[in-house]
């Protein structure tokens, strides 16, 4: 047992060069654990929220109030509280704030301080916090690898926000090297073709092409240059984040210039689905279009991974009602969605519950806290989503899950 002595937070910046909340947490035995809270870009409307100063600081952007709300209003009442008391510490934080959004002390203040209590908990236990958060069995996820970027991640012509692949390989190491040929082979072709290999917001390359099914095609080519047998050894996952083409006064979405009704959309994918080896599409409607979700998890359900991520923002209330209308079989888990990492864990477990697959992912805006990847082997999470092969505050995530199969195959 073990209580907290202190909690401390700072303005540090987050990989698009805002500021970001940054927690350090001491406890009575002299631990100290620092947590990074990263942000995202597409964001669903129903999301915790960020807290931001919105004064002329960091163009709006700062995060002092988000700081002052950990010194001075979490600070005093969580010192002296047991540390590993997870539940209790998350309940407290989620009363002190009041909000059903987390709008008053802001989620990026919360789950800083959540995120860096389980942390030191981890450091008190002599473990790594994979291991502390469940000492039995665990697997290394299957990893969605980012590798072109559009939407609201890039400035390019592409609608769709990620292209991912997915190497079915025995190791995450194996799945890695594959991955980084993927991309290394595509930056090549892209040249070739004097297209632009400037990267996106996670890491992907961002060119401008004729329309988004020229991306798959150019990165079932890299596949194969890379001597990889697509739809055998690599797979095509996507997030298309629907939410920021959809035209909800027309019922439309924009896709290569046209605008397409929920129906169309669906053929558009169907068609995708059919050419291309794609095992998972994520928000291929708007957050809001329940109809849309239900048509494409009818049609496609059984065969592919369809991911709710702005439609449930990892809200186990949002959840229950997806499960019960049917709207896809697969969530995304992004933490700062929700505020704390109880919630956070609720939510996996309703997902479990019902058979629906979890996909851990990061946000576009990152820093190098590689947090969601302890969380992910811990809680035999199936995918992890966490940008493209070229940016540090992803590669560190990638280097961090070689490391834990490392320890693990070791063990
Ligand atoms: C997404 C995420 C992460 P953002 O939509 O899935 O890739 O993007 O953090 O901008 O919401
Ligand atoms: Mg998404």
């Amino acid at each position: 047992m073990s209580r907290i002595t202190d909690v401390k937070a700072r303005e540090i910046l987050d990989s698009r060069g805002f500021p970001t909340v940054e927690v350090e947490l001491t406890t009575e035995k002299g631990i100290k654990a620092t947590a990074s809270i990263p942000s995202g870009a597409s964001t669903g409307t129903k999301e915790a929220l960020e807290l931001r100063d919105n004064d002329e600081r960091y163009c709006g952007k700062g995060v002092q109030k988000a700081v002052n709300n950990v010194n001075e209003i979490i600070r005093p009442q969580i010192v002296g509280m047991e540390v590993s008391l997870q539940k209790e510490l998350d309940k407290k934080l989620i009363e002190l704030d009041g909000t059903k959004n987390k709008s008053k002390l802001g989620a990026n203040a919360i789950l800083g301080v959540s995120i860096a209590a389980i942390k030191a908990s981890a450091l008190e236990a002599g473990k790594e916090i994979y291991e502390y958060l469940n000492p039995r069995e665990k697997r290394i996820p299957k990893l969605m690898f980012n590798i072109v970027n559009g939407g609201m991640h890039a400035k390019n012509n592409l609608d769709i926000q990620e292209f991912m692949i997915v190497p079915k390989k025995e190791t995450f190491k194996e799945a890695l090297r594959c991955a980084s040929e993927v991309f290394h082979n595509l930056k090549k072709i892209l040249e070739n073709d004097s297209l632009a290999t400037s990267v996106g917001d996670e890491g992907g390359f961002a060119p401008n092409l004729e329309n988004n099914k020229s991306a798959l095609s150019y990165i079932i080519k890299a596949i194969e240059t890379a001597g990889y047998i697509p739809g055998k050894e690599v797979f095509i996952a996507l997030d298309v984040a629907a939410s920021s083409l959809y035209n909800a006064e027309k019922q439309t979405y924009k896709i290569d210039d046209k605008n397409l009704t929920k129906e169309e959309l669906l053929d558009y994918y169907l068609d995708l689905v059919k050419n291309y080896p794609i095992i998972s599409i994520e928000d291929p409607y708007d957050e809001n279009d329940y109809e849309g979700f239900k048509l494409i998890t009818e049609k496609l359900g059984k065969e592919i991974n369809i991911v709710g991520d702005d439609l449930y923002v990892t809200n186990k209330e949002l959840l229950k009602k997806g499960i019960e209308e049917s709207l896809s079989n697969s969530i995304l888990i992004k933490p700062n969605q929700i505020g704390t990492f109880y919630e956070t864990l609720e939510t996996i477990v309703l997902a479990k519950q019902n058979n629906y697959t979890c996909i851990m992912s990061h946000r576009s805006g990152e820093t190098v806290d590689t947090f969601i990847i302890d969380v992910a082997v811990a809680l035999n999470i199936p995918f992890v989503k966490t940008g493209s092969l070229s940016r540090g505050e992803r590669i560190c995530k990638f280097n961090r899950l070689l490391k834990i199969e490392e320890e693990l195959l070791n063990k």
